[in-house]
């Protein structure tokens, strides 16, 4: 079989696919057992993720369970800040913390040591072979807004009421972290792309959080730049974008970035969806929280996302997958997505 012959790549390709591809954010995670158990071997988060044997393991439990068209690379979007000399804590049961940035001074200072990043590349490496023939590597990264709002913020428990306040009173600064960023992630996913992962999907989980021209010029114009860098070494690499909860700025995003394929999150109704989908490929966009509770209203909600955005389309949620997730409901959802002929 070769390389476009998985599902998965076709679809991106723009093939029409004997059935909807599929894969989940945070398929890899504290809803299976395995992975609490894996997890606990780990000093702590960072480590897990930098090294490789753990991160390999991690990254392939849900393909030993499930029957999915991709995995995703175990890593972390805050990986970035730390190779770029950001303290970085992840605390036990309260999430990651930065230590938060203040002025220009620490932009300017920054250094960006990819040598600390070596390992997640030799996780690609290690992963790669013991995937199943069908099934593709999924690397990413953090869209720069998104990583430049944790690194002002230092957290997200406070709504990113820095960042947001650096967008409205400070663009230059934010340009400037910006810029520090897209250098950074073209870099970090052109070691992805070398290692050899076959997609890349940058996580623009705080997308929403601006409007209009904030919107062009922080998300939009930014991304553009990293897939334009990432393309020169790598013209052909598909790139998925997921600018969470960007809403009417849906369109703009998916007309403007250059990404190959659309995220989008739960609260994108179908007919918007159906709207989008004459612009761009798009994945998604069940509610994490159906794939929680299980049972019929899960499966009547699949099979309209199904029947009305399929076979072209990526099935996945519209964010990642809760930790209170039964495993039995992910297989059940995978069978309810595969059981439909296109
Ligand atoms: O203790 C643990 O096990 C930590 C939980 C956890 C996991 C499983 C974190 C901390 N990160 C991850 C892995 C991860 N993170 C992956 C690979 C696994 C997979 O998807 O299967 C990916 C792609 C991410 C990406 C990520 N990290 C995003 C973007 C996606 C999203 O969820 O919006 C973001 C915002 C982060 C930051 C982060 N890291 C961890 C947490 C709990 C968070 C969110 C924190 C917050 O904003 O409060």
């Amino acid at each position: 079989m070769n390389k476009t012959e998985k599902p998965i790549l076709e679809v991106l390709a723009g093939k029409k696919p004997a059935r909807v591809p599929l894969w989940f954010m945070r398929q890899a995670g504290r809803y299976l057992p395995e992975y609490r158990a894996l997890r606990a071997e780990a000093k702590n988060f960072l480590h897990f993720c930098l090294t490789p044997a753990l991160a390999t393991e991690a990254t392939l439990q849900p393909i030993k369970r499930f029957d999915l068209d991709a995995a995703i690379l175990f890593a972390d979007i805050l990986l970035i800040p730390h190779a770029l000399g950001q303290k970085l804590e992840f605390k036990e049961g309260e999430g990651p913390a930065l230590e938060p940035l203040t002025d220009d001074k620490s932009i300017a200072g920054m250094k960006f040591d990819i040598s600390k990043l070596l390992p997640v590349f030799e996780t690609v490496s290690k992963v790669k072979p013991a995937l199943p023939q069908k099934t593709a590597l999924i690397g990413f990264c953090g869209g720069p807004w998104t990583v430049a709002a944790y690194m002002i913020d230092g957290t997200s428990r406070n709504q990113f009421s820095h960042a947001k306040s650096w967008a409205e009173n400070r663009p230059e600064s934010l340009d400037r972290l910006l810029a520090t960023l897209i250098e950074a992630s073209a870099d970090y996913l052109c070691g992805q792309i070398d290692a050899g992962v076959e997609i890349i999907q940058i996580f623009e989980s705080w997308a929403g959080l601006l409007q209009g021209e904030d919107f062009k010029r922080f998300v939009i114009k930014p991304t553009k730049e990293l897939i334009g860098r990432v393309r020169q070494k790598h013209p052909g690499i598909p790139v998925i974008g997921f600018p969470r909860e960007a809403g009417a700025q849906y369109r703009d995003y998916a007309l403007e970035t250059g990404v190959d394929c659309m995220s989008i999150d739960q609260h994108v109704g179908l007919d918007q969806a159906r709207e989008l989908q004459k612009l761009k490929l798009l994945q998604g966009n069940l509610d994490p929280l159906l794939l929680a509770k299980g049972g019929e209203e899960m499966r009547r909600a699949a099979e309209a996302i199904l029947e009305k955005l399929g076979p072209s389309h990526i099935f996945n949620l519209g964010h990642g997958v809760i930790p209170e997730t039964p495993p039995e409901n992910v297989a059940r959802l995978v069978e309810i997505a595969h059981g439909r002929k296109a």
